[in-house]
């Protein structure tokens, strides 16, 4: 298979002003009559052949203008030729069939439950009918549904509905990848809301029959979106009808189809006793980025998939903030730096490091990644930084007024913060072209005078080697810095430092001490710093930094540091890190929810990512020794505390997944953990028992399985929730994320055979294999047990659904960091994967990516 370039870019040579479909739903033999409005594209002058997309369908009938034509489709598509075109503006209709009950790969048109549903992005349109599925071209559609079904959907307004069928007209123009249908026995959970200009809006969360008081918290968090929209952003929403469908076997989270959001059930159903309080806030922030996707997506698309990154990396920018704005910006900040770290920093710095803006790809679904989502917000965080609140917001107003139904690109995105701002971003344009983390070095120095003394800080920035990009130049990086004098008054507020050379240096003045510097704060740019403090000056920042961020942080390097000592030298726990961490887990003038976060350890892949940057072979086996030697310290210098904290925590009256009483069931949950390596479990059995939401319960489960203690609750756990798929996998995960590493395979070999293991329901599926590579010590256990184990079943899997294959086989891409005995092990497995005969394009490309 050959790769596509984003330097081959070429406008398609035909318009479509409107589509007219019509569906004739049967599992096994679904009929698509598919009627396009063409004319010749102005953009693209010349004699042009119509090129269709289309794959996996069985063409019945081509004609243009009434006139039938000669026309053979090959695997990916059809052409018609130019001669066969009439001159002006033109009707070309064809009628297809498909097998929705036949379809595992969750694209296109498939099933699930005897439901219908649709995954058209990125290219799956092509698997429902003929058509140039591509983002820049935007046609108005309507579509006929007829099926025996209760519930027929698809994107805009309803126009009318009968036994049998219902029919659907979406005013707004929009690419294919937009495309939505449903239909089957649903339930809608229903509510209201009144745009800003005064337009009703019905919403409707559609489910399964016994899912209908699932949908509660959903509901609340799109109305909360809406309104976030309007107040923040200023943008509307633009139809009569928002519909959501939760469907249970999906290939990711949900999708953002016009006026049809598709969710996977996972990210939108949810009750207290099913779902934990980080799934609630996931829920919430997954059916906001869906929402707020109608502008940043829908009305403004992508030209082209490279240019991928215009809609996610500001889409997720957006749904961060919406998410601190209800829930708290610390605590929202070191999540999302947390994720950024375990997802993006270990892509960019493995084989499959790209730029945010890829310039080529084989199979465009394997590219909607940590980079592209992730670094893609973060880049737009940094904008916001060196523009200021009102210049973001100026350049923004301007984007949805400039291009507006347009379908952009990326220099479009700057274009419009240059104008609106006058700030020239030729150089910050590298966030986007070039692949890597950068790492910035920070030395200080210290020059006593009259005056009261100069000190500078000097940052240096070194941008690492990426495949394809062996040189880069310095990147334009902001770094939010304050100073703090030694009792820890701040000196000097946050103040942004434009790094912009290889290396330059900042001087301050008059301080009359030396002072602490707190570097980075808020995390104000993705980068790794490097910055070679004492333990001592750590454990200062993390009692008094003003940043909340940055004083979470100097915990986390503290901890960091002293892992990696325990690891390489055997060392003992610090007491500075137990101290300062202790401290202020007791301290009830902070937020227990940063509390908790301040009690969670760094994990064995981040320390194993740590080790390797510093020049060593991460040992698994050691890390995962060094790390749980570090949390019984931990439980040990808390001690009686840990009962009482728990006790200080307890939160009374109905359940509320809002973020004070989260954070309180999160610092509460942290304890017990800490407290089961003390007790042999027994808090961890009441706790158990006594949980009356699922946050609680799944705390202790998890709490007694570490300590390998875990039987008997597992096998209440199972026997209350067996019937419940969602809740179960809870239960498939935790065990194989939590086995003893010798255990791992074994686990997992027992657990997929099981009768209620289904591969083709991806969320089950990444229950057990996701969990397995999240349990490092496991995954490398240097019998290689688990590689090849996990091989086995991507390859499985590859056969039905290569999108979640190549999405999981992301496992292996840190490969490179490990001893030559593992290395050998993955590449083992990584050829083997490669040379299976008839692989998708999917894993094909992944693994050769990954081999290099
Ligand atoms: N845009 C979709 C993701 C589509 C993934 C295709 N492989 C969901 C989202 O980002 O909102
Ligand atoms: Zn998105």
């Amino acid at each position: 298979d050959t790769a596509v370039y984003l330097k081959d870019y070429q406008p398609f040579p035909y318009c479509v002003d409107q589509v007219e479909l019509t569906f004739r739903l049967q599992p096994e033999a679904t009929r698509v009559m598919a009627r396009l409005h063409l004319h010749a594209n102005p953009a693209r002058p010349g004699v042009n052949d119509l090129r269709l997309d289309g794959e996996e369908l069985r063409l019945l009938s081509v004609t243009i203008g009434g006139r039938a034509i000669a026309a053979t489709p090959d695997a990916r598509g059809l052409t018609i030729a130019a001669a066969d075109l009439p001159e002006g503006p033109f009707v070309l209709e064809t009628e297809v069939e498909i097998a929705p009950a036949r379809n595992t790969a969750l694209e296109g048109l498939y099933m699930s439950n005897g439901m219908y549903c649709t995954q058209c992005e990125a290219e799956g349109f092509r698997k429902i009918t003929y058509y140039p599925d591509r983002p820049d071209v935007m046609a108005r559609f309507r579509v006929r549904i007829e099926g025996d079904l209760p519930v027929l959907l698809s994107n805009g307004n309803p126009l009318g509905a009968g036994p049998g069928w219902a029919e659907w007209d979406d005013p707004w123009p929009k690419p294919a990848y937009l495309f939505a249908l449903v239909a089957g026995h649903l339930i809608a959970h229903s509510d209201q809301i009144t745009t800003r200009s005064g337009r009703q809006v019905a919403l409707n969360i559609w489910v399964r029959p016994g899912d209908e008081d699932r949908c509660a918290w959903g509901m609340e968090s799109l109305k909360r979106s809406m309104r976030w929209d309007e107040e923040v952003y200023g943008r509307e929403y633009d139809l009569d009808v928002f519909n959501i469908v939760a469907v249970d076997d999906f290939n990711m989270g949900a999708m953002e189809n016009k006026g049809l959001n598709i969710f996977n059930s996972k990210c939108v159903l949810a009750t207290p006793e099913t779902m934990t309080d980080d799934e609630f806030a996931r829920i919430e922030s997954i059916v906001a980025h869906e929402y707020f996707h109608n502008w940043t997506g829908n009305r403004i698309t992508c030209r082209d998939w490279f240019q991928l990154c215009l809609k996610e990396g500001l889409t997720v920018f957006r749904d961060q903030q919406f998410s601190g704005d209800l829930r708290g910006h610390a605590v929202k900040r070191i999540e999302d730096v947390l994720a950024l770290r375990a997802r993006q920093f270990r892509e960019d710095q493995g084989p499959l490091a790209h730029p945010v803006r890829p310039d080529s790809f084989v199979e465009i679904n394997n590219f909607y990644t940590a980079t592209v989502y992730e670094k893609g917000a973060e880049i737009i965080g940094m904008l916001k930084r060196l523009v200021g609140e009102d210049g973001y917001r100026r350049a923004l107003d301007l984007y949805f007024d400039r291009h507006d139904g347009q379908a952009a690109t990326i220099e479009d995105w700057l274009a419009v913060f240059q104008d609106a701002t006058g700030r020239d971003l030729t150089q910050f344009s590298r966030w986007y072209f070039e692949a890597g983390t950068p790492r910035v070095q920070v030395a200080e120095d210290w020059q006593p005078d009259l005056a009261g003394g100069t000190f500078t800080l000097t940052l240096r920035q070194d941008n690492p080697p990426t495949p394809g990009q062996p040189d880069k130049g310095a990147k334009v990086i902001p770094v939010a810095v304050g100073l703090l004098n030694p009792n820890g008054d701040e000196v000097l507020g946050t103040t942004i430092l434009e790094l912009t050379e290889a290396e330059q240096s900042f001087r301050f003045e008059g301080l009359g001490a030396r002072p602490v510097a707190s570097v980075l704060r808020g995390f104000s740019a993705p980068v790794v710093l490097d910055h070679p403090v004492s333990p001592e000056t750590r454990a200062f920042l993390l009692a008094h930094d003003t940043d909340p961020f940055n004083r979470w942080e100097a915990g986390r390097s503290l901890a960091k540091e002293v892992l990696a000592e325990m690891v390489v030298t055997g060392a003992a726990v610090s007491r500075p890190w137990l101290d300062g961490v202790a401290r202020l887990a007791t301290d009830d003038t902070l937020d227990p929810a940063f509390r908790a976060l301040a009690l969670r350890l760094p994990s064995e892949d981040d320390l194993a990512a740590t080790l390797a940057a510093a020049g060593h072979v991460p040992d698994p086996a050691a890390i995962h020794a060094a790390r749980r030697r570090m949390g019984d310290a931990l439980a040990a210098a808390l001690g009686a505390e840990l009962a009482a904290l728990r006790a200080a925590m307890t939160v009374s009256g109905p359940f509320s997944a809002e973020a004070g009483p989260a954070g309180r069931r999160a610092l509460a949950n942290a304890c017990l953990a800490l407290q089961t390596r003390l007790d042999g479990g027994e808090a961890a059995r009441a706790a158990f028992a006594a949980a009356t939401n699922m946050t609680d319960r799944l705390a202790a489960l998890v709490a007694l399985i570490d300590i390998g203690a875990g039987a008997e609750a597992l096998a209440a756990f199972e026997a209350e929730w067996k019937a419940d798929r969602l809740v179960m996998d809870k239960w498939f995960m935790v065990q194989v994320v939590h086995a003893p590493p010798a255990e791992l395979a074994a686990t997992v070999e027992q657990l997929t055979a099981r009768a209620d293991f289904n591969m083709d329901n991806p969320n089950r599926f990444r229950a057990v294999f996701g969990a397995v590579s999240a349990n490092h010590a496991g995954f490398h256990h240097a019998d290689g047990a688990a590689y090849r184990l996990l091989a086995d079943w991507l390859l499985r899997l590859d056969g039905r659904n290569p999108q979640t294959a190549a999405r999981m086989s992301t496992a292996f891409e840190t490969w490179r960091r490990y001893d030559a005995g593992r290395q050998a092990l993955i590449r083992a497995e990584l050829s083997r994967m490669a040379a299976t005969p008839g692989l998708s394009r999917d894993l094909s490309e992944m693994t050769a990516r990954m081999l290099g």
